[in-house]
């Protein structure tokens, strides 16, 4: 027997004097596909080759060499990252990382021939699924940093038809895959200063989600889900798509609400907001990420933050309702790095939570809030990395940084010769 599977035997009998079958805790943590945001491949810069600025308050910061700079490249790329993130997950595509162009054809004609090599990757590649979000940014017709709800309605009706075109392709991928497509509305609109009139877009956006959404496409090919901001850079005094403008429209119009862990004041925890949300609505979407002062797009890491959202995602049942997803972007460091920290690091958190002996609960049901205290921070100690080490072995991986042998030989190879 090795040194992981000796650890692994010994902490599945420490984890079960504490009750906790390890066994099954990896057999969920293989069941959870995380849908990995192709975004931080490129910079948010998507394929169109039009030259279009990177707008809608969303900041990449860095240039660390290799750069995806075709659909091709950041395929290449993501190959890499998958390879190294144990399990099997989905593919998360904004509605601008075509992977060609046809002549005469802007965002709001896309069709699933702007995208097929995407999808005939992902049937190769036997991937979970493929998601794909229309991108209301980084475009001309992103105008006084309005799309959906610009008061023009020309501008409207252009961005009404992306979105319309994102679901249809979603709907496609969803078919072929056998899996539906979440697609995300996150439109930037919002004011650098104080707007006068702060009603009147926000019911123009409500009436273009409307007709975005009339169609109906079936649950089993392509499902919408509405994220909200606080604010982004250059839309710091009011986002038309607040919290609570998003939390009833998804109520009324049976829509998933998409929680960004960087999209609240920084004091707020989204981890907090799921057990409520789950008592009135179904199915939710997550964009996991960081935010660090004004950013809200760093790679995820071990922290509390992250803890508590994997926790409060998996502890009471409802997480087969909830569908995973990272978003952030850094330009820093290696790009394949950053899916495949950030992605490793999510899949740690939720085996943490898998992990997590019954005694703390058992504790509070009995009133006994000093024993709670004191069980949650024991648990902290029992030996979950070794756990991990086994997970990653089960699928040919080792659990700590071997990883970086590949990346950095990548980097090498193929890379530094993106220029
Ligand atoms: C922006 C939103 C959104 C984006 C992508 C690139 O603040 O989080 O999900 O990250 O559209
Ligand atoms: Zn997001």
């Amino acid at each position: 027997m090795n040194r992981t599977e000796t650890a692994y035997r010994i902490a599945r009998e420490i984890f079960a004097e504490q009750n906790v079958d390890t066994d099954a805790a990896l057999k969920k943590l293989d069941a959870v596909p995380i849908s990995i945001h192709a975004w931080q491949g490129d910079d948010v810069t998507g394929f169109e080759n039009t030259n279009h600025a990177l707008t809608g308050g969303c900041q990449v910061t860095g240039n660390h060499p290799g750069r995806a700079r075709n659909a091709d490249e950041l395929r290449d790329d993501l190959d890499l990252a998958l390879k190294l993130i144990p399990g099997r997950h989905r593919v998360n595509l904004q509605g601008h990382q075509v992977d060609k162009m046809l002549p005469g054809v802007d965002r709001d004609g896309f069709t699933l021939e702007n995208f097929s090599c995407w999808l005939e990757w992902a049937m190769e590649k036997k991937l979970h699924g493929l998601d794909l979000a229309p991108a209301f940014y980084s475009h001309v017709n992103l105008k006084d940093g309005l799309s959906l709800s610009h008061p023009d309605a020309g501008i409207r009706r252009f961005w009404i038809d992306h979105g319309i075109a994102c679901r249809r392709i979603g709907a496609a991928f969803g078919r072929k895959l056998g899996t539906p497509a979440i697609c995300n509305f996150w439109a930037p609109d919002g004011f650098k200063d104080t707007p006068a009139d702060r009603f009147a877009p926000r019911l123009r956006l409500m009436e273009s989600l409307d007709a975005c959404f009339a169609e109906n496409i079936p649950a089993n090919e392509e499902r919408d889900a509405v994220e909200a901001k606080l604010f982004g850079i250059g839309t710091e005094s009011c986002t038309v798509g607040s919290h609570e403008f998003y939390m009833l429209y998804a109520m009324r119009k049976n829509k998933m609400l998409c929680f960004d862990s960087g999209h609240f004041h920084p004091t707020e925890s989204i981890a907090d907001k799921l057990s409520s949300v789950f008592c009135m609505m179904d199915e939710i979407l997550l964009h996991v990420s960081r935010g660090v002062r004004w950013d809200s797009d760093h790679v995820t890491v071990l922290n509390d933050e992250l803890l508590a959202i994997a926790r409060e995602s998996a502890v009471y049942g409802y997480l087969e309702k909830i569908h995973l997803a990272l978003d952030y972007f850094d330009a820093s460091i290696n790009r394949i790095a950053a899916w495949v920290i950030g992605a490793r690091d999510f899949q740690k958190a939720l085996l943490i939570a898998f992990l997590e002996p019954p005694r703390a609960r058992e504790l509070e049901k009995a009133g006994d809030f000093t024993g709670r205290l004191a069980a949650q921070e024991a648990a902290k100690s029992l030996p979950w990395g070794a756990v991990w080490d086994y997970f990653c072995s089960t699928h040919n991986l080792s659990g700590g940084m071997e990883f970086m042998d590949e990346i950095n030989s990548y980097e090498r190879k193929i890379l530094e010769t993106r220029a």
